[in-house]
């Protein structure tokens, strides 16, 4: 704990330091923060930057914390589970204990108060050298420290300059009562400086309602519907809105051949492709509406006005809470009154669809591909291309300091191993159309349909900031089994396959070695390169079907590997090892197939115990309530 003179000691001090209003934020990446309360009661911190972009105040400037006016160094700590957070003040002057300035080829600041927590300043020691580190000790945190934080943010402020930086998920090593570890959190972890923590723990999941959910909004246009969080004022988030109807699979062919089938299916509508617009053009049941469990906040204080630029009476407050750990959050929409834009700026993940041959109602080859691609879809945290409506042939990821090299060398899908009679090239060379291309601040969404002689059958990918889910339904006559796996390039080499029935996994090398077939909860491929966990569901009604997990490594395979390069490297997926009756719905009595999975894009070398708490984020969605606000 605090002595509680320092802490009047601080809080006088806060008093005269005053930040400007419009202060330059800079988040910044940080190889640690190591917060810990030993059994003696001694605290500690110590955290440490060495992004070469840190914000660095200017020697003799006013934002000098030496020498500036007024000078010193705000440090302060946001937790996620204790909400008043911490600060302590580092004050200026020249001295020991006190300032040293150096005005060198690289410029230094360096503080230095061995009576800590005693004397000038809870903080023994900090350093801002030019582009090249930060740090702060101190010996006391003025964190209550008596269970885990959640998450960890850190705000540096000189003068008008505010570094900081964020520890959640991946990054965070240890936390417990009395002591938090987080190694390498990414500058990309925050936007700003601002340091909202949201109430959940889910840094990757999304929130979905549909129109059914907010009946209070439906009838506005999509465009219109604005999201705000409430975080001692109001703060607005993006929100979007992706249209779906009963759409008609002749329609998404443009009635091209009978690929169609007379069949309608419930999908995104989409007026840059053939399935066109939602015939409802407002928001109506069956829309969408997404926006992330990070942009969440607190629910609103006894009575509070409407934010700026909404129309009047029209708030929807809608309570957000995770069945894990009861955290609660809230999201309040309005239907905005025309200056405001859904994505308040923000755009989470890039979906760029370039189709070589131009522009896709004009000429995409829906009779028979190839259609050659060079789509890309990237955020801060992955990236991935596809050369073809089935082909996705890079996966980087970015998360936690990942090395963001191209670890995929084909999602591939065949009927069995070294069986090349269908792939996702034959897929991509067949009949096929796009049902919906959309590039959202949100999300992005990829949804296609035709694969050979299923050509109903439909692949939608959902594309968030560090997660992507993908959906695919089957609608095929019989087939005589299906795969659907990843197989790795040979840059994912050294890399650890994992799923829950493996904890301790096998090198992905090109060396064999052999994997339980049974089909996992969830699987993991984790080293330097990044980590992906990956969480699989085939939902059928098909009594019988039991998907098995394939699993090759293998420099030398024995079978042929039909596309993609010579190599199997961790080639791991569902295989349903199996004849799979009748699943087009043009022929009566047919079953139905849809498999999802969903795919973190995660740190290097995150363990068993974060992919089971992501298969437990998948297992159990947020759930979601609305009612009128006020
Ligand atoms: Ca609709
Ligand atoms: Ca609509
Ligand atoms: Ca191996
Ligand atoms: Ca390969």
């Amino acid at each position: 704990m605090l002595n509680p003179l320092i802490r009047i000691t601080v809080a006088g001090a806060l008093a005269f330091i005053s930040i400007p209003a419009k202060a330059t934020d800079r988040p910044i990446s940080a190889a640690s923060l190591v917060i810990r309360r030993l059994a003696s009661g001694r605290e500690t911190l110590k955290f440490t930057s060495r992004d070469p972009n840190l914000l660095f105040p200017a020697i003799g400037s006013a934002d000098d914390p030496a020498n500036g006016n007024p000078g010193a160094v705000l440090v302060e700590l946001f937790s996620q589970s204790e909400s008043s957070g911490a600060s302590f003040l580092i004050p200026p002057g020249v001295g020991n204990p006190g300032w040293k300035v150096t005005d060198a080829k690289t410029d230094q600041y360096r503080f230095l108060n061995r009576q800590a927590p005693l004397g000038l300043s809870p903080a023994k020691s900090a350093t801002i050298r030019q582009g090249k580190l930060l740090t702060v000790t101190a010996a006391t945190t003025g964190l209550g420290l008596d269970g885990p934080q959640g998450r960890i943010g850190i705000r540096i402020t000189t003068g008008a300059l505010r570094n900081c930086a964020l520890f959640d998920g991946a990054t965070i090593k240890k936390d417990r009562a009395g002591w938090f570890v987080g190694r390498h959190a990414a500058a990309s972890a925050l936007t700003d400086c601002s340091m909202h923590l949201s109430p959940f723990a889910r840094p990757a999941d999304p929130v979905v309602l549909t129109g059914n959910d907010v009946a209070q909004l439906i009838g506005i246009s999509p465009n219109d519907l604005v999201a705000f969080r409430y975080d001692a004022g109001w703060v607005q988030v993006p929100v979007q809105v992706d249209e779906r109807a009963i759409v008609s699979l002749d329609n998404v062919y443009n009635h091209v051949g009978a690929y169609g089938g007379g069949i309608t299916v419930p999908a995104y509508t989409d007026a840059t492709t053939f399935t066109g617009g939602d015939p409802d053009p407002t928001l109506d049941a069956d829309d969408e509406i997404a926006f992330m469990a990070v942009d969440t906040g607190d629910q609103t204080p006894g009575v509070v006005g409407e934010p700026a630029g909404v129309i009047h009476g029209s708030g929807v407050e809608v309570r957000i809470s995770d069945p894990l750990d009861a955290a609660v959050g809230y999201v309040y929409l309005f239907r905005q009154a025309g200056s405001l834009e859904p994505g308040a700026g923000q755009h989470y993940v890039d979906y760029q669809f370039d189709l070589l041959s131009g522009d896709y109602r004009s000429t995409y080859k829906i009779n028979a591909g190839p259609n050659p691609e060079d789509t890309s879809i990237s955020s801060s945290f992955y990236a991935a291309h596809f050369a073809d409506r089935w082909i996705q042939d890079e996966a980087h990821i970015f998360t936690g300091g990942a090395t963001g090299v191209d670890i995929l060398d084909r999602h591939k899908n065949l009927f069995a191993p070294g069986n090349c009679v269908r792939s996702e090239d034959t897929f991509s060379g067949g009949e096929g159309a796009f049902v919906m291309n959309k590039n959202g601040p949100v999300r992005s969404i990829r949804s296609y349909v035709g694969a050979n002689s299923g050509p109903r059958t439909q692949r939608d990918h959902i594309f968030y900031q560090r997660r992507q889910d993908i959906r695919t339904f089957l609608r095929v006559h019989s087939i005589p089994g299906m795969m659907d796996f990843f197989d790795y390039s040979p840059a994912a080499a050294g890399m650890r396959y994992r799923n829950n029935l493996n904890l301790a996994g096998v090198t992905i090398d090109g060396v064999p070695e052999s994997v339980a077939t049974v089909a996992p909860a969830w699987e993991m491929v984790s080293g330097p390169q990044g980590s992906l966990v990956m969480v699989g569901a085939v939902n059928t009604t098909i009594t019988g079907l039991v998907p098995t997990l394939y699993y090759l490594d293998s420099a030398t395979p024995p079978v042929t590997q039909c596309t993609g390069d010579a190599f199997a490297y961790g080639s791991s997926g569902l295989w349903i090892n199996q004849t799979i009756p009748n699943t087009d719905p043009i022929y009566a009595g047919f079953q139905t197939v849809q498999g999802t999975r969903i795919i973190y894009y995660d740190a290097p070398d995150i363990t068993v115990s974060d992919a089971e708490q992501r298969y437990r984020w998948t297992a159990t969605p947020l759930a979601v309530t609305a009612s009128n606000w006020p």
